[in-house]
C-alpha cells in the first residue's frame, strides 16, 4: 500500500539526550521546540524499524502507545503514530490516550507487539514531559536499546509521518482499552470473584482510600476496586487531569509522586484509623504507597511480605522450568533496604520444598535492571514489580495487599511486625542535596569519590570504615554490566549511607541520599535509628568543604508507630 507520507526537512537536528533512569525528560518548553518531538518520535521508529527481521514479524509491526495524562500528552500520542505509521508501524493506541506503565507493558506482552511507546515523566509535575520506550519483552530499554535509540535521535535529518486522519482512515491506529485489559489480568492473577466471596464473609467490607493524584490511577483503581470487587473506597483526586493537580500554594507545581511528602490528606485519612487499606500512586502508575489502620508500609518490607504469601496468588505457576523446579529471583535495587535478603533462608526452605531455588540480587536504581531478570524486584522509590509483567505496578500492589488482609484478618503492621519478629527490621530513609549549580554535583562527585581516603575517620561522632563505588555484577554473566552506580560509606555499627544522583531530572543536580541500618530490634523509634547517619554524612560533607546539607528525607512526614 503507498501510504500518504508527509516529509519534513530537519536542517540542524536537537541534540537529543540519552535515556535516563527511565526514558527522556525534559521541560514542556524543550519538547515544544518547533519539531523537537518529531526528531525524538523519528528516531524511536528508526530504532524500532531496525529490530531484527524475525522480531517485527513476530511482533506484527506493531507499536503500544499510551501514557499518562499530562499537558500536551493527548497530541503526543497522535503524533507517535502518525511517525510509527511512516515507519511501517500500525500503532496499538491506548483508548483515551491513557494507559498506566505497568497496563501498557502488560499490553504490549498480551498483544506480543514489538515494543512501547509510553508518554509519561511519571512523577515529575506537568511542566516536564516524558517518554519511555519498552522491548517486545514489555520491559524498560536496557543499554543497548537506549545507546541505538540516541544515536538514531540524533541523527534525523527528515521526520516522515501519516497524517493522523490518514491513519485512522487505513486502520494503521487500533485503539484498545487498556484499563479492561489490565483489570482482567489482575482477575487471572488475584481471582476477584474469591475475593468478592472473601469480602461478603466480613462483618463489614474493607475501608479503602485510594489516592491518584490526578494521574493515569483513577479509571484503574474504579475499574478494579469498585467495578470488579464491588468496594465503595474513598477517592482521593481520581480525575485525570493535565495538570496533575496543579500548583500548590506557593505556586510550585504538584509532584504527583506517593512520598509522604505529597499526600497529606491520605496521611491524615490513615491516621484516623477509619481505614483497612490506603494507597497513593504516581501519575503512570508505576509506583505506590501504601498501608493502613494507621500504618505505611514501606517498598523493601512490602517485597519481603509478598515473597512470604506468595502462594496466595499461585506464584509458582509463573516459574516452572521445562524438567520441573527452577529459579525464582527477588529483585532490590542496591539502594533500598535489605528486608528480602533477611527473608532469604525462609524463602529458599519455602520454596525449596516445593522444588524450586530462590535467588536475591541486587541491580543499579532504575527498573529496567529489575525488569530485564523478568521476575519480582523493588526499588525504594516505591515501585514494587511483578512477574506477571516487566514493569513496577502500584495497583497490582494494592490488590495484593488487600488479598493478603482478606486472608489473614490482620493490618499491615501486625503483618510486618510477624516478620520482623523472624528477621528483625531493616530501618531506612531517603534525603537529598540538590541545585541549579552544576559546579555542585561536580564538587559532589569529587568529595564523594575521595572518600576512600577519609576511612577511619569519625564523622558526628560514627566511625567511617570504608567507602567504596558500587559496580553491578549481572547475575547471569557476571560480568559489571554498570558501573559506579551508588556510592556506598559504610560506618560504623552497620550504618550505611548511599548515593547517587538522580537521572530524572529536567534541570539541575539532585543527588539521593540512602540511609539504612538492620537492627535485630524492630520497634524503635526511626529517626532514632536515621538522624545519627543523616549527621554523619552532613559531616563528611562539611569536612569535605561543601556548603550543603541534606535535606528533604522521606521520614520527615512519615506516621511513626513507635513514637519519637
Ligand atoms: C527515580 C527513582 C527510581 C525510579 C525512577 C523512575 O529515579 O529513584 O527508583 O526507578 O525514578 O521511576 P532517580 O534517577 O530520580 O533516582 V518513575 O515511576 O518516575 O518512572
Ligand atoms: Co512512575
Amino acid at each position: 500500500m503507498s501510504l500518504p507520507i508527509e516529509t519534513l526537512h530537519i536542517a540542524k537536528p536537537y541534540p537529543i539526550a540519552k535515556m535516563g533512569t527511565s526514558g527522556m525528560r525534559a521541560t514542556q518548553e524543550a519538547y515544544g521546540r518547533p519539531l523537537f518531538l518529531e526528531q525524538f518520535l523519528q528516531g524511536l521508529a528508526d530504532h524500532f524499524a531496525a529490530l531484527p527481521a524475525e522480531v517485527l514479524a513476530a511482533g506484527g509491526r506493531r507499536i503500544v502507545v499510551g501514557g499518562d495524562p499530562r499537558l500536551g500528552n493527548r497530541d503526543r500520542v497522535r503524533r507517535a503514530a502518525e511517525v510509527l505509521a511512516a515507519a511501517g508501524f500500525r500503532a496499538l493506541v491506548a483508548k483515551d490516550g491513557l494507559a498506566s506503565t505497568p497496563a501498557a507493558s502488560h499490553a504490549i506482552r498480551h498483544f506480543k507487539t514489538c515494543g512501547g511507546v509510553i508518554l509519561t515523566a511519571s512523577h515529575n509535575p506537568f511542566t516536564d514531559v516524558g517518554i519511555k520506550a519498552n522491548s517486545p519483552d514489555g520491559a524498560p530499554s536496557l543499554e543497548d536499546a537506549i545507546v541505538s535509540i540516541h544515536e538514531k535521535q540524533n541523527r534525523v535529518t527528515q521526520v516522515r509521518r501519516v497524517p493522523y486522519e490518514e491513519c485512522v482512515r487505513l486502520g494503521l491506529v487500533e485503539e484498545f482499552d487498556a484499563v479492561k485489559l489490565y483489570g482482567d489480568l489482575l482477575d487471572s492473577i488475584f481471582d476477584f470473584a474469591a475475593m468478592r466471596r472473601a469480602i461478603a464473609a466480613r462483618p463489614t467490607p474493607p475501608r479503602l482510600a485510594l489516592d491518584s493524584m490526578h494521574g493515569a490511577a483513577g479509571p484503574f483503581a474504579r475499574d478494579i476496586f469498585i467495578d470488579r470487587l464491588g468496594l465503595s473506597p474513598h477517592m482521593l483526586r481520581e480525575r485525570p487531569d493535565e495538570f496533575l493537580g496543579g500548583t500548590d500554594a506557593h505556586g510550585h507545581p504538584m509532584h504527583p509522586e506517593p512520598d509522604f511528602a505529597f499526600i497529606p490528606d491520605l496521611i491524615r485519612l490513615n491516621l484516623s484509623g477509619e481505614f483497612d487499606l490506603v494507597a497513593a500512586y504516581d501519575s503512570d502508575v508505576d509506583r505506590r504507597l501504601d498501608g493502613g489502620a494507621g500504618y505505611f508500609v514501606e517498598s523493601a518490607d512490602e517485597m519481603a511480605l509478598f515473597a512470604k504469601y506468595g502462594d496466595l496468588i499461585g506464584l509458582e505457576r509463573l516459574f516452572a522450568a521445562p524438567g520441573g523446579g527452577g529459579t525464582i529471583h527477588f529483585c532490590r535495587s542496591t539502594v533500598t533496604a535489605g528486608a528480602i535478603d533477611l527473608m532469604g533462608p525462609w524463602l529458599s526452605d519455602h520454596y525449596g520444598r516445593k522444588g524450586y531455588s530462590v535467588r536475591t540480587v541486587e541491580t543499579p536504581t532504575g527498573f529496567k535492571w529489575i525488569a530485564e531478570l523478568g521476575n519480582w524486584g523493588v526499588e525504594e522509590s516505591n515501585g514494587i514489580g511483578n512477574p506477571w509483567l516487566r514493569e513496577k505496578d502500584g495497583v497490582f500492589a494494592t490488590a495484593f495487599l488487600l488479598k493478603i488482609l482478606l486472608h489473614t484478618g490482620k493490618t499491615p503492621l501486625e503483618l510486618m511486625e510477624e516478620i520482623w519478629r523472624e528477621t528483625g527490621r531493616v530501618y531506612f530513609t531517603r534525603g537529598e542535596v540538590s541545585g541549579s549549580d552544576p559546579a555542585g554535583e561536580k564538587a559532589l562527585t569529587a568529595i564523594l569519590d575521595a572518600a576512600p581516603a577519609k576511612a577511619g575517620r569519625s564523622f558526628a561522632g560514627l566511625e567511617l570504615e570504608s567507602a567504596e563505588n558500587w559496580d553491578y555484577l549481572h547475575p547471569a554473566t557476571g560480568e559489571v554490566a554498570a558501573r559506579k552506580a551508588a556510592y556506598v560509606l559504610r560506618f560504623a555499627d552497620g550504618n550505611t549511607v548511599k548515593a547517587r544522583f538522580s537521572g530524572t531530572g529536567s534541570g539541575g543536580y539532585l543527588m539521593r541520599v540512602y540511609c539504612t541500618k538492620f537492627d535485630r530490634k524492630w520497634d524503635i523509634p526511626k529517626s532514632r535509628i536515621v538522624e545519627p547517619m543523616k549527621a554523619a554524612f552532613d559531616a563528611f560533607l562539611a569536612d569535605s568543604g561543601f556548603p550543603g546539607k541534606s535535606t528533604n528525607y522521606t521520614d520527615a512526614a512519615q506516621p511513626e508507630p513507635y513514637g519519637k
